[in-house]
């Protein structure tokens, strides 16, 4: 007992000693007025605040343009069917039982194929250190703190502009940050040379975020032919590329034809990271289900690296979730139901393809004399609409229209229903420009 007393007194001492805790004693905080009087409220978050916005608004008109999550015609949340199937499947034979640290090994395995190829050799040869992840958030942040133990030199290179939690989950993850050159604003397209010179001009070594497809927020991506060159000149500079692919799918409606940019780089034998989400492919928005997946040289290399990655997520959540896992394994280890995912995936795509046609088409039957061809050559969730933060906040304040102040229009959002008036809305505040 004495013992016990003695080393709990020692813990006590080491975690008081510890910079992050208060030194404050519990006798001494009796007097304070409170805690967390320090503490100010955080601003509101550029995305998920907009949604926040949106429903306060108890306008009959109002429209949310603002968060990347699909709607369909009647603008309401989709669970696809290959999903309810799966669901029906597992009803009451499921235990609740602990996935292990690196989560279901089945799910992460079925969906390492739809990054590197259903009958990828790396994948045989066991090269892919590989964790279920808490959807692409949590992958791409379990990569950044990775990432920061395991190369605590190294920046990141992020794309400018790119979805606004990157700078946070790098900036969490004390990696420092460096921009490169990617949208063009004046064409509306890719800045390929500037994109080139910065990864050219980045010391050798460099660790660099692509999006693998569907580019966030601007709906561009590099062609095929760039994609090579991009792999070309990051192989001779020695960088390690590592992919966002929240999108897959959502591009060109295919999940194969997406993961093209990340077939390149493995075809001129890079070793490269990539992060996985089902949240908008398979509509699991809510059960945060990814994948995190690090390239190797060895299958030794990936079993350190696997154990390490689940050694980092042992203090933060231990283990990932089991539902959304098991519908991901599921539906993707039975080819009937794959079918079914991947004609659904071709829905959602060539929706939002649709609602890019009828909202240039609706602009240009206003007489708008501005050029909205954007609209319809970007791809993905997202249009880059070009408008100004004070046109998006007057689309809010006069039509409740609720879009990101970067004008960036969610497609999906977007319905036969109410692409009138948006077209009608976005008119209106872009005619004197
Ligand atoms: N990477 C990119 C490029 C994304 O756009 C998003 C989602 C994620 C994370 C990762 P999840 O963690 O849900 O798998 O996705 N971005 C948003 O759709 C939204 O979900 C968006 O509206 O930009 C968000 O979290 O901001």
């Amino acid at each position: 007992m004495a013992a016990l007393r003695a080393a709990s007194s020692n813990i006590t001492r080491r975690i008081s000693g510890s910079s992050i805790y208060s030194k404050t004693r519990p006798s001494e905080a009796r007097w304070m007025s409170s805690w967390w009087n320090h503490v100010t409220p955080a601003p509101k978050d550029p995305i998920l605040g907009v949604t926040e916005a949106f429903l306060a608004d108890s306008s009959p008109n109002k429209v949310n343009v603002g968060v990347g999550a699909y709607r369909d015609d009647n603008g309401k949340p989709v669970v696809l069917d290959c999903v309810r199937e799966a669901e029906a499947r597992i009803a009451g034979n499921l235990n609740m039982e602990y996935l292990p640290m690196g989560g279901s090994n089945h799910m992460v395995e079925e969906t390492l194929k739809l990054a590197y190829g259903d009958s990828s050799e790396l994948i045989k040869d066991k090269r892919i250190a590989a964790v279920q992840a808490l959807s692409g958030t949590g992958a791409c942040r379990l990569f950044a703190d990775f990432q920061k133990r395991y190369k605590p030199e190294s920046e990141i290179y992020i794309p400018i502009p790119t979805w606004s939690n990157h700078h946070n989950i790098w900036r969490d993850a004390q990696v420092s940050q460096k921009l490169y050159h990617y949208y063009h604003p004046e064409s509306r397209g890719l800045d390929f040379s500037g994109m080139m010179n910065d990864i050219k001009n980045a010391p050798k070594g460099s660790f660099f975020l692509l999006h693998a497809c569907a580019h966030n927020p601007t709906g561009v991506d590099p062609t095929e032919e760039e994609w090579k060159e991009i792999s070309q000149l990051m192989k001779e500079k020695g960088h390690f590329p590592f992919f966002d692919m929240a999108y897959q799918g959502f591009a060109s409606g295919d999940p194969e034809r997406d993961a093209k940019a990340i077939r390149i780089f493995l075809q001129d034998g890079h070793l490269l990271g990539v992060s996985q989400s089902f949240a908008k492919n398979m509509g699991l928005y809510g059960q945060r289900v990814g994948c995190l997946s690090v390239l190797c040289e060895n299958e030794q290399e990936a079993l350190s690296v696997k154990t390490r990655m689940q050694q980092i997520a042992r203090p933060m959540y231990s283990n990932p979730p089991v539902h959304g896992a098991l519908l991901v394994s599921i539906i993707l280890s039975d080819p009937n139901l794959k079918n079914l995912w991947l004609k659904e995936v071709k829905v959602m795509a060539d929706r939002i393809i649709g609602m890019r046609t009828a909202l240039r088409e609706n602009l240009e039957k206003l007489g708008s004399s501005l050029s909205w061809e954007h609209i319809t050559k970007q791809i993905g969730m997202f249009c880059y609409s070009g408008m100004t933060k004070d046109q998006v906040h007057r689309l809010t304040s006069e039509f409740h229209i609720y879009m990101t102040d970067n004008g960036r229009i969610s497609m999906a959002g977007v319905t036969t229903k109410n692409v009138e008036y948006i077209a009608n809305a976005i008119h209106e505040v872009t005619k004197s420009s």
